[in-house]
């Protein structure tokens, strides 16, 4: 008999992945946990019912969530992750040999331990690498009273429910823009805007008068049903959001970086947004 996990994030709409192995489950003092083995996708990691990350297609979340603003950005050394616990951002961030710290901030301790043991290709070494800080903490309270500064925050969150429901709220993001040098860019996991379209909605209302340029750019993540995911993009520097294929290519091609996703054309057009999702925020 098969055990299927069956996801709960819609009430009226799901997916379901069969579980071939539990590699652990846990009740942590913040979620419910849960890694086991899919035959189509690899490891998936659940958090409260909920799909974080799957061996199979989380190159494409991380590698959207790292390389643009990065890329775009043009002289990162210092990047700040809020969440992540799994360590796929985090890899992707060191990837770029020219950054000097990066700072983790994570709520629960027991993604991150579990991670590193039973999804070990997320982090692959990240979390030993010298430049790499984890703090744990929660990141609404951090990025308020931090003294330091970024020129990059990364929003790795869940969904708006539970403990990251903090995490898309005007404070929390005021807070971010405080970590951010000047010219610095905030990138959010803003949801499935098909299924989730109130993120994009109340996101972009609450980012809009903190940043000269907002906007949300996408990618299809199979595992986040319901249609491509919107990652938000929020900065000060009108100009980042708008560079050509060529001068990211330059930017690309000079650091030898190996992807599975993210390419110059991808990067540029993935700012090109279907006319329902501006919809939600352009009247
Ligand atoms: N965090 C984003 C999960 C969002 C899933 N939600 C959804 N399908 N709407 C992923 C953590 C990976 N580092």
């Amino acid at each position: 008999m098969t055990e299927w996990f069956n996801e709960t994030l819609h009430e009226d709409y799901g997916q379901h992945l069969s579980i071939d192995r539990v590699l652990y489950r846990e009740k942590t003092e913040h979620q419910d946990l849960i890694i086991f083995e899919n035959s189509r996708f690899g490891r998936v990691l659940a958090l409260d019912g909920i799909v974080q990350t799957t061996e199979g297609d989380e190159f494409i979340y991380h590698e959207m969530l790292t390389h643009l603003p990065i890329l775009a950005h043009g002289a990162v050394k210092r990047v700040l992750i809020i969440g992540g616990g799994d360590g796929g951002m985090a890899r992707e961030t060191l990837k770029h040999q020219d950054i000097e710290h990066l700072t983790m901030v994570e709520i629960d301790p027991a993604v991150v331990e579990m991670c590193r043991e039973h999804l070990p290709t997320l982090n692959a070494g990240a979390f030993d690498d010298p430049r790499f800080e984890l703090v744990i903490a929660d990141g609404a309270r951090f990025v308020a009273e931090t003294d330091e500064r970024w020129d990059i925050v990364i929003v790795d969150s869940t969904d708006p429910i539970g403990p990251s429901e903090v995490l898309f709220g005007q404070a929390f993001y005021a807070g971010c823009k405080r970590c951010l040098t000047e010219g610095g860019i905030l990138v959010t996991q803003n949801g499935v805007p098909f299924v989730q379209g109130e993120e994009i909605t109340s996101t972009y209302s609450r980012l809009k008068p903190l940043f000269a340029d907002v906007w949300f750019y996408l990618a299809t993540v199979p595992t986040y049903q319901g249609g491509p995911m919107a990652f938000g993009w929020a900065s000060d520097d009108m100009g980042l959001r708008a560079l050509d294929t060529a001068t990211i290519a330059n930017r690309f091609a000079s650091k030898s970086i190996a992807t599975r996703y993210y390419t110059p054309d991808v990067h540029t057009g993935s700012f090109g947004l279907p006319v329902y999702m501006l919809d939600m925020f352009k009247r």
